[in-house]
């Protein structure tokens, strides 16, 4: 049966009949003791029953041919981890908390997924980061910013009385990663979100994903006092405003108990914020942690602001304005800070602010949804940037971003991982088939940052694609070099920002003219008749110096070519470590991201075989887009930079046409 999607990476088809045989007298029943959660023994029914073709009974006695399932407080493990172990009394999975074993449940179908040997079989995992989410950019009205897989899955105007069977498959999913947050609403937030009526509909969400340990936020507006409450004002610091909040908070606790919190999006992007009243992030956020009071919510204060300064440099202005407020913040807040200073694009730096604020629990904001790379129809397989931002060290050696983010590097206790997601209402989730494996890579690593890019493609392409080794080998091949290509067809050498204007699809490298400096592509790439590139050295904006001296030294003067044009204005004959001239290596770079696209299509059509049909003709439908689109990148890029280096196109390199 041709396959649409919708069961993403939890699809508990038939395994191959070797491994059917191996695993069948060890998963006969599943014991489960008092306080062991319902969801974690049906998801367990349900998977073995599919993998397997044999439905396990449930009850019996832990030993041989069982998986029994134990909540057990002294396990070496944090709340949330678990431990999967087999020999002679069967297996076991066991937590510290129901939570726990919903992970380990998963965890163990994973294994059976993946083709793991069941014989000692011994896991046991914690993960690293304590609240991880997803951030959906999803409005009221059912459209969805920067959303390209249809409208969102929250049917607002349907809830609380129509409950769409969806919610618990996106649950189940998010929570078979690790996940355990939704920010159900834009960052752009409405205050409407706030009233009795859509509370009431929260509500009925959280009622869905509380079995699966996923717990409700709200993204809030921060003027909403005023516009919402009548207030006169919705200064932090006013007493009736901070009334408000309390008051909206138990408002929000008497239907949800274990609501999640708040994020804010202020004084950014035209958003309302504590500095239209003369006060900081750090006062606007304390006052909403202290409305919190003792409920167990969080806020997660972003820090991605920037303002029409045309002296300025962009990347420089979160770090400006939140590096001063370092310790300032209360307890319960959590700066979230987007991996790279300008805005996700295809490659950035990390983020200055990491490590630069050691008395403040910073969290990371990843996006999956495509913005900047090609919507839903580029395949770009995002877990190698994710792990290019978190293992590189802000300082020397075992300073990794993902320490700061977990929170070993200053000491936090509170740690956080955010996702904007790139889910919708098309039936497969994420429009392209394989932006399901983004978001299954951004739940996995949320839990633990130290995996590998290539081994979570294993296991997704395992659990949704095929079986087939050399299928799986070539589809991780091709996943694994997708957003590099991205990188080099749209933006290479460290170019960034060359995205049409306000979309943020296809090519406009020219645009010049725009309400403001920094929303031009002229404004980054900074291209004249001697060269290409933004100076952030220190004899340019000096946002460089932003970083530590180790970070300095590595992206100064010798800077590798990935970083090479968001630091520096490069002169066209430069010549490259390699032996080329910086034009000439542009030129090979645009033209290696067209190559690797079309090598995507014969790796692809070389597994066609092994995948399943529907799933096989949609993304070779999306790869010849893709193919046409790189090739529009090229031309349209190296033909306009021409236009300032005045150089011939290098031996090699297609013509465009
Ligand atoms: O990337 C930009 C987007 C905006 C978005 C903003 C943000 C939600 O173009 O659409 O707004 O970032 O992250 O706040």
């Amino acid at each position: 049966r041709a396959d649409d999607g919708y069961r993403l990476w939890l699809k508990y088809d038939l395994l191959p009949a070797a491994n059917r045989t191996a695993y069948a007298p060890r998963l006969n029943r599943i014991v489960a003791s008092p306080g062991v959660p319902e969801a974690a023994v049906q998801e367990l029914v349900a998977g073995i029953r599919g993998l397997t073709g044999k439905q396990p009974v449930v009850g019996g006695k832990e030993g041989m041919g069982a998986i029994t399932l134990k909540i057990n407080p002294s396990l070496v493990a944090n709340d949330e981890g678990y431990s999967i172990t087999s020999g002679s009394s069967g297996i076991i999975l066991s937590a510290r908390s129901s939570q726990g074993l919903i992970y380990a449940s998963f965890a163990f179908l994973r294994a059976l997924q993946t083709l793991q040997p069941l014989d000692g079989l011994s896991i046991s995992s914690s993960p690293k980061v304590k609240y991880r989410l997803l951030n959906h950019w999803d409005n009221n009205n059912g459209t969805i910013e920067r959303g390209y897989a249809g409208s969102s899955l929250w049917k607002w105007f349907d809830l609380p009385d129509v409950v769409d069977e969806r919610y618990r498959d996106y649950a189940r999913a998010s929570a078979s990663v690790g996940i355990n947050g939704s920010v159900v609403n834009n960052v752009n937030a409405s205050a409407r979100f706030l009233t009795p009526e859509y509370l009431d509909k929260l509500a009925a969400l959280a009622d869905v994903f509380r079995p699966y340990g996923i717990k409700v936020y709200l993204s809030v507006f921060f003027a909403a006092p005023k516009t919402l409450g009548k207030q006169q004002t919705s200064d932090p610091l006013n007493p009736e405003v901070r009334k408000w909040w309390a008051a909206k908070t138990d408002e929000i606790y008497a239907r949800i108990p274990d609501f999640g919190g708040f994020l804010v999006k202020a004084n950014s992007e035209g958003e309302p914020g504590p500095q239209d009243y003369g006060r900081t992030h750090a006062d606007g956020a304390n006052m909403l942690a202290e409305a919190l009071g003792n409920h167990p919510g969080i806020v997660m204060w972003r820090s991605f602001v920037y303002k029409a300064n045309s002296n300025g440099d962009r990347a420089k202005e979160g770090f400006e304005e939140f590096k001063p407020l370092d310790g300032k913040f209360h307890p319960k807040v959590l700066v979230q800070v987007k991996n790279g200073p300008i805005d996700f694009q295809p490659r950035e730096p990390f983020h200055p602010l990491f490590g630069a604020m050691p008395r403040t629990p910073l969290m990371m904001e990843f996006q999956l949804t495509q913005e900047y790379l090609g919507f839903a129809t580029h395949l770009a397989y995002l877990a190698p940037m994710f792990k290019e931002c978190l293992d590189t060290p802000v300082a020397g050696a075992g300073t990794e971003v993902g320490r700061v983010v977990d929170g070993s590097l200053h000491g936090y206790r509170m740690t956080g991982m955010a996702g904007v997601a790139n889910t919708g209402s098309d039936r497969n989730w994420t429009g392209h088939p394989f932006g399901q494996a983004n978001w299954y890579a951004f739940g996995r690593l949320a839990w633990d940052w130290t995996l590998a890019a290539d081994q979570v493609a294993t296991e997704w392409i395992h659990m949704t694609l095929t079986h087939q080794p050399e299928a799986v080998s070539s589809i991780r091949e091709m996943m694994m070099g997708s957003r590099e290509a991205v990188v080099n067809y749209m933006t290479p050498l460290g170019l960034h920002h060359l995205m049409g204007h306000n979309l943020h699809y296809g090519p406009e490298p020219w645009l010049a003219k725009s309400a403001r400096p920094d929303w031009t592509a002229v404004y980054y790439h900074r291209a004249d008749s001697l060269g290409i590139g933004f100076n952030r050295s220190a004899s340019g904006s000096n946002a460089l110096g932003l970083y530590s001296p180790e970070i300095q030294a590595k992206w100064g003067e010798n800077c590798p070519p990935e970083y090479l044009l968001w630091f520096h204005h490069v002169a066209w004959s430069q010549k490259m470590a390699n032996g080329r001239t910086l034009w000439d290596e542009l030129c090979y770079r645009y033209d290696a991201g067209v190559k690797s696209v079309a090598r995507m299509q014969q790796q692809w059509n070389g597994v066609k075989k092994a995948v399943d049909p529907e799933v096989f003709t949609h993304v070779a439908g999306r790869l010849s887009i893709q193919l046409r689109e790189a090739r529009w990148w090229r031309d349209a890029c190296v033909q306009y930079f021409q236009t300032f280096s005045r150089m011939p196109l290098p031996v090699g390199v297609e013509k465009p046409g």
